[in-house]
């Protein structure tokens, strides 16, 4: 296996030209990633972008507040200063910023398949439309040379005796960059989520708080050892982690507002509720996180949804700052994003 660092300056296809990522990766070369144009033209041109998963949208949120969470997380990925880069399997390819019109074919209900980084290639090969999980996601915006992503809550450490732990942890240990969340979502066990976390070397950040943020409710009872307060401090640990080539996430915890945040004992009764009836029902695998998400939002009279959207929000809204604070902090290594070269 050739050391990592040989494997700088992957070469991604981009009209005519190769995109070189700063980042340095494990895995192949990936010719299967297509860079959507507006985000290869940032990418060249240094400017902060946000990469995005499509599963949020294909499988988290009903039709049509999945249209509502497209317009509210772009638009506050704008308004911060950033690219949004929503990353989704299309036409068997992995695309990194999916235009307005192939996200819309995304928001169908049922249209797309949900696609953890295990998917990958069976999607690809396939060629229908995959909505990305959190896992590959960062897996296919880190090939791109992107740093920063956005998220609602990652997956976790699901309760049990043959605990179902999600994909999205082991590939956070194994790959590059900043991903802001509102720690793992309410349906997980925290503590055991932050112990595989810590186990995996994955970087956990309380976003201007001690506590790990628990996705609908503002806080679970695990004690974070770091902390930052402004979007410059985070991107200062991002910077540093990328010298050090730690080759793992900075997971930048950003608790839920208070005015939308559910009382974590509500939450966790809730919970237990869908639990049940997704045993019942046999729910298992993929399948169970949409369902308890969906059940969560029937047993709560549709509060966890105001929750999640208005949580999804933020975390734009940050991921956008942290971008731009990325890339205008002086000597960050590949703070310039990916050089562009002539192909061939
Ligand atoms: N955040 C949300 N809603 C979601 C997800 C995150 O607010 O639906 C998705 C992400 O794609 C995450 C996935 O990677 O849920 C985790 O699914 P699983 O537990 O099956 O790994
Ligand atoms: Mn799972």
């Amino acid at each position: 296996m050739p050391h990592g660092s040989d494997r700088r300056g992957e070469r991604l296809r981009l009209a005519g030209a190769a995109i070189v990522s700063p980042v340095a990766t494990p895995g192949e070369p990936s010719p299967g990633i297509r860079i959507g144009v507006e985000v290869g033209a940032a990418l060249i041109a240094g400017r902060p972008v946000v990469g995005l998963e499509t599963s949020v949208i294909g499988q988290g949120l009903p039709h049509p507040r999945n249209l509502e969470c497209i317009d509210r997380v772009a638009g506050a990925i704008r308004d911060a200063g950033a690219v949004p880069a929503w990353v989704g399997v299309l036409g068997g390819e992995v695309v990194v910023g999916l235009s307005e019109g192939e996200l819309a074919r995304f928001t169908e209900p049922g249209r797309a398949d949900k696609v953890a980084r295990r998917d990958l290639p069976a999607a690809c090969a396939r060629g229908g439309l995959g909505a990305t999980t959190v896992s590959a996601t960062i897996w296919a915006a880190a090939r791109a040379g992107i740093h920063v992503s956005a998220t609602g809550g990652i997956g976790g450490v699901h309760p049990g005796e043959r605990p179902d732990v999600s994909a999205d942890l082991v590939e956070l240990s194994r790959t590059p960059g900043l991903l802001v969340c509102s720690g793992p979502k309410s349906i997980v066990d925290p503590a055991a989520t932050a112990e595989r976390l810590e186990e995996l070397g994955v970087s956990l950040l309380g976003y201007g708080v001690d506590r790990l943020p628990f996705f609908l409710a503002r806080e679970a009872p695990v004690e974070l050892e770091h902390r930052v307060e402004t979007p410059e401090e985070a991107a200062a640990v991002l910077a540093a982690a990328i010298r050090l080539d730690t080759r793992s996430t900075v997971l930048l915890c950003d608790p839920i507002a208070e005015e939308l945040a559910m009382d974590a004992g509500e939450v966790a009764a809730a919970t237990r509720r869908c639990e049940e009836r997704a045993e019942r029902e046999g729910v298992r695998g993929r399948d169970l996180t949409p369902f308890l998400l969906a059940c969560l939002a029937e047993e709560t009279g549709g509060r966890s949804l105001e929750a999640n959207l208005g949580l999804l929000e933020s975390n734009a809204a940050l991921a956008g700052a942290v971008a731009v604070a990325f890339v205008s902090s002086a000597g960050a290594p590949g703070a310039g994003g990916p050089t562009a070269t002539r192909s061939g």
